[in-house]
């Protein structure tokens, strides 16, 4: 599938400022922050849209995430091979295309069109490897039948399952017990309580064709894939075994995340992701945001309305990437008057050492992507007008737009 264009990313160790330190990020299966510093590259995996609405700025603050993760990274020294996911066949998207009377298809075309179109004005770095679930059939196919090898499929009518339980590793993705998956589960797409399986936290591999839904001939039978085993086959294909981050907002922690990993230790043998990585949620009026309440903050909505797409993007950085947080309208605002500070700033010919406003930005993104500490320095720089340096404006545009993607 195609991508969208690449951002222009300076590289503060080509202005002889060196390399980064090594990125600590919180991993979710070990409960506590961690080194995720490989030697030459750097391999993640983010889970991507079901695009049947627009992307909201839940959506923009879990791709950011991840974007400013790939730019620690860099400036680490790191090659960064970063693959995505569309969930371009799945029930939400069935069920919205027939309730508006449109294809499928072509709903599925239009939003991901129009969430590129926002990650590009973000200037959120693309995957390199953006693959949709249709085009990856083949590979779901595949993984399922490896799994069937190791003994750990089964049918119910004519649908196949996964036996969660042929990992012995299961659950250690969330840390939950069974009961506070039971309880999840069914709130997340999963179906607890059907006839003829062996536990009820098995999860849908494939399922056979559905009167009116898609379906596609293979060697499983005609049908479509299940979710979770749609990730594993499209991150084993691109990344391999054991890449260093699997990542996503906290809404996949389970059973999205917990099933894509068993289903790839079991089929291949060998761990999935060295690390989890979550976003916190995004809440608006209360509630989470989310397409199926329909309480959404459009991206494409802010820049209608003629908000600086720098100024969404600092919006969105003034929150810790772990927290849960409500959007409220005046945040925009705020975030406005502090891109117009930052840009006075840096146009002053004269102004305080860059350098250590540097040392402090890559400080702080080094230490679980901690965005509003980096925001917080530069802000101190900005009021500090004891001018020294006439290179400074230079180094510090340089390093906001290196790591945290503001272009002032
Ligand atoms: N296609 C699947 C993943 S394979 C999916 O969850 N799609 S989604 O469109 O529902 O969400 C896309 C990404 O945005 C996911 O990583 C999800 O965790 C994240 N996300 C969804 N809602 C929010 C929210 N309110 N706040 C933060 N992140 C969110
Ligand atoms: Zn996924």
């Amino acid at each position: 599938m195609r991508s969208w264009s690449v951002p222009e990313v300076p590289s503060l160790g080509d202005l002889g400022l060196g390399d980064g330190p090594a990125v600590h990020v919180h991993d979710t299966s070990a409960g506590e922050a961690r080194p995720v510093d490989p030697q030459d590259q750097a391999r993640l995996y983010v889970c991507g849209i079901t695009p049947y609405d627009a992307t909201h700025m839940g959506h923009a603050a879990t791709y950011l995430t991840f974007d400013l993760l790939q730019r620690a990274w860099r400036d680490r020294g790191l090659d960064v091979v970063y693959t995505q996911n569309v969930t371009d066949v799945d029930d939400p998207l069935l069920e919205r295309a027939q309730a508006t009377g449109v294809d499928w298809v072509e709903l599925a075309e239009r939003e991901t069109q129009l969430f590129r179109e926002d990650m590009t004005a973000l200037r959120i770095i693309p995957p390199a490897h953006y693959v949709g679930a249709v085009e990856s059939i083949d590979l779901v196919v595949a993984l399922v039948q490896r799994l069937e090898s190791a003994g750990a499929v089964y049918r119910v009518d004519d649908d196949l399952y996964f036996d969660v339980h042929a990992d012995p590793g299961f659950g250690l993705v969330s840390g939950l017990d069974e009961d506070q998956m039971l309880t999840i589960f069914p709130q997340r797409g999963g179906d607890p309580d059907r006839a003829g399986k062996k536990h009820p936290l098995d999860c849908l591999l494939w399922q056979a064709e559905r009167p009116d839904d898609p379906a596609w001939d293979s060697a499983l039978g005609r049908g479509r894939p299940g979710w979770h085993i749609e990730c594993a086959a499209i991150a084993l294909e691109h990344l391999g075994t054991a890449f260093d981050v699997q990542g996503g907002g906290s809404d996949l922690v389970f059973p999205h995340h917990e099933m894509s990993a068993s289903e790839a230790t079991v089929a291949t043998g060998e761990a999935f992701a060295r690390t989890y990585v979550h976003a916190g949620m995004v809440g608006y009026e209360g509630e989470k945001m989310s397409k199926s309440k329909g309480n959404l903050v459009l991206v494409s909505k802010l820049r209608a309305d003629g908000h600086d797409p720098m100024a969404i993007r600092l919006a969105l950085l003034a929150h810790h990437y772990r927290s849960d947080w409500e959007w409220f309208g005046d945040e925009i605002t705020a975030a406005e008057a502090r891109l117009a500070r930052w840009r006075d700033a840096v146009g002053r010919t004269v102004a305080p050492s860059g350098t250590a406003v540097l040392e402090q930005i890559r400080a702080a993104m080094a230490d679980d992507l901690d965005a509003p500490a980096a925001l917080a320095a530069v802000d101190a720089w900005v009021a500090n007008d004891d001018a020294e340096d006439p290179q400074a404006g230079r180094t510090v545009r340089t390093a906001i737009d290196a790591l945290l993607g503001v272009a002032l």
